[in-house]
């Protein structure tokens, strides 16, 4: 099998770059032996801080945050940083090209209960014009140049892509390196299995809310078939089964906090994930635009998500046309 270097050199893509990922696995190695290590790492449990978000942060994810941040930094080929876990950009090395925006440990609630986690990752360059601090990073996800996730599940696997495809990589414990496992992830058109949090329901817009509704009526409603529904309450593992069985998942915007309508992260979370759907020939959108044309105004922006198989996200926007009434930013119960 295929160490993860010889098949980023076999791909032309450019050496700095493949160092700035190699750091990224270096940093994931140790984040996946804490992990394993459970309760007997000493890490797990709450910390009493809150992060910029207002949301209670995980000893891990101040673990993993610290040990990203400063490995990409150390490599000097890091422009600048923009983390979840950062009120602001942290700058690098004036002369470096590379920008990397980073959720450390997505879904890091399934942490004390043994669940899957993941550490997600969008890299950017430099933009030509005279930039600094968070403008560096606000680009659309089309400029990304390479993104991908780390899940630590029974398994920790790297996907990956550097705009030429999907791959999948394996770590294997025994040598410490990431083995090519899948070397073309495609997915299905079609499918026949949603995931989105249920218990927001209620709070949904006209688009989702009767969509659902027709995905649950089955083979007696007007969809004609059956779905079945998977919700792990981490995006990263959520869309890591999208782009092993195909699928569609959800995050849309609801008036549950009429101060944040949307759940997750454009940079880090929505762009790196749509780029990945979109390599492997899905689709991603907001439910009205795609995802990856969005120009972002803030780093720690929030947006409606909606990605995988490529037939079924057109059957969601179909929803979305018809009920266009209905914008994110006024979700109606
Ligand atoms: P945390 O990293 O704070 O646990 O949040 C993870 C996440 O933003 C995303 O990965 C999930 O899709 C989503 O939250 C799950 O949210 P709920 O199940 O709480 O609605």
């Amino acid at each position: 099998m295929q160490r993860l270097i010889p098949v980023l050199n076999n791909d032309h893509v450019p050496l700095h770059l493949i160092s700035v990922i190699n750091t990224l696995l270096i940093a994931a190695k140790e984040i996946s032996f804490r992990l394993h290590q459970g309760s007997l790492a000493g890490t797990l449990g709450s910390t009493l801080d809150e992060n910029v978000q207002g949301e209670t942060q995980k000893k891990l994810d101040v673990v993993s945050n610290q040990l990203i941040k400063s490995m990409l930094l150390e490599t000097n080929l890091v422009h600048a940083v923009a983390s979840e876990e950062e009120d602001f950009v942290v700058m690098g090395n004036p002369d470096a090209k590379y920008l990397v925006a980073f959720d450390p440990l997505d879904g890091s609630s399934n942490i004390d209960i043994n669940g899957s986690v993941g550490t997600i990752f969008s890299i950017l360059e430099k933009p030509d014009h005279p930039a600094e601090g968070t403008e560096l990073f606000l680009q659309t996800g089309d400029e990304q140049i390479a993104a991908g996730y780390i899940l630590y599940g029974p398994s920790t696997m790297l996907v990956l892509t550097t705009g030429n495809g999907v791959k999948m990589f394996t770590l294997d414990h025994s040598i410490g390196e990431f083995l090519l496992t899948v070397e073309k992830v495609t997915l299905a058109e079609q499918t026949q299995e949603f995931a989105i949090n249920m218990s927001n329901r209620r709070f949904w817009t006209s688009p989702m809310e009767h969509y659902i509704s027709d995905l649950l009526s089955g083979e007696l409603g007007v969809r004609k078939k059956n779905f079945n529904m998977r919700w792990n309450a981490a995006m990263v593992s959520d869309v890591h089964r999208v782009l092993s069985r195909s699928g569609i998942f959800m995050y849309p915007a609801d008036c549950k906090n009429p101060e944040k309508p949307c759940k997750l992260r454009l940079m880090y979370e929505a762009n790196p994930m749509s780029f990945l759907v979109e390599q492997a020939g899905g689709r991603s959108s907001t439910g009205y635009e795609r995802i990856m044309s969005i120009q972002p105004t803030d780093i720690h922006e929030r947006v409606s998500v909606i990605m995988g198989s490529r037939a079924e996200v057109d059957s969601c926007l179909g929803y979305y046309k018809k009920y266009q009434c209905d914008r994110p930013d006024t979700p109606k119960v």
